[in-house]
């Protein structure tokens, strides 16, 4: 029976990557998110190629829809809790209530709520991989980025205990902490403005989806004695959230 791979907001960036990438490794695949024109250009995709993948639109933060969506599912194999978003840049005086209620609710609310279901499917199973996307934020709060960083160490804290949890039932969790990824990302930080979200990756080769989607493929590609616990990556020219050097 082919392993299925699960990935949240696979219709954009580094989760449709690490679809095509899954699926290019013989996985069906089960996409989600919320913009369904993108998930059936995805399933096409994947089927021109050969592969499977299921698509399931709907909204992480919704408790209710998670379970509709989800439980139904017989089995997966694979986890990837990919769906997040930083939306705002600012000071936390200036801040958007809206814009923190969205990555709460999204980066940390959603990934337990998907977590909870599919973990019990796995645990049933007697065996699984989750990766969680966490961030270089998960571990340096930065200027002007409060809540999202707090969204990705909370992410961060999560993945440490739910390894712990799930350690016994043979389940792996595997933490992906990028650097500067160019995908839709900051075009959903700045709230649609192009001309900002280029400028963040000015003079920078920056990674891409593919780049972390290669990394997640050859961690659930281990053998079962082995996990990456916890993998940083970032363009050459990143040091961490602090240092990036620009060229001219
Ligand atoms: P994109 O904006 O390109 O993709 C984000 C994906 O998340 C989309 O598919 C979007 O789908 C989905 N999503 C957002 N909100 C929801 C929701 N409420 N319900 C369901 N799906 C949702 O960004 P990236 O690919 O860059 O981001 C993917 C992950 O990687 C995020 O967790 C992000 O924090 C993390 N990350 C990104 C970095 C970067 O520099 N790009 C660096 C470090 C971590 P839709 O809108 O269709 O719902
Ligand atoms: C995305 C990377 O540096 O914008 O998580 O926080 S950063």
């Amino acid at each position: 029976m082919k392993k299925q791979a699960l990935i949240t907001g696979a219709t954009s960036g580094i989760g449709r990557a690490t679809a095509l990438r899954l699926a290019a490794l013989g996985y069906d695949i089960v996409a989600t998110g919320r913009r369904a024109e993108r998930l059936d250009e995805l399933a096409a995709e994947i089927a021109r190629t050969g592969g499977s993948c299921r698509t399931l639109c709907f909204d992480v933060r919704s408790d209710a829809e998670c379970a509709r969506f989800l439980e139904p599912l017989e089995r997966i194999d694979v986890l990837v809790n990919n769906a997040g978003l930083a939306a705002g840049l600012e000071h936390i005086d200036c801040g958007d209530t809206a814009d923190w209620d969205a990555m709460i609710d999204t980066n940390v609310k959603g990934l337990l709520y998907v977590t909870r279901i599919v973990a019990r499917k796995m645990r049933s199973a007697g065996s699984g991989h989750i990766v969680n996307l966490g961030s270089i934020a998960g571990t340096e709060p930065y200027e002007n980025g409060a809540v999202y960083c707090a969204s990705k160490h909370a992410v961060h804290a999560i993945s440490q205990a739910m390894r712990a949890d799930l350690l016994a039932a043979g389940i792996k969790v595997t933490e992906i902490r990028p650097g500067m990824v160019e995908t839709e990302f900051s075009l959903v930080r700045f709230h649609g403005d192009r001309a900002k979200a280029d400028s963040t990756y000015a003079g920078v080769t920056p990674l891409t989806g593919a780049d972390i989607a290669e990394a997640i493929a050859w961690a659930v590609q281990l053998p079962p004695h082995m996990n990456v616990n916890d993998m940083v990556l970032m363009p050459a020219q990143q040091a961490g959230a602090y240092y990036t050097h620009r060229k001219k």
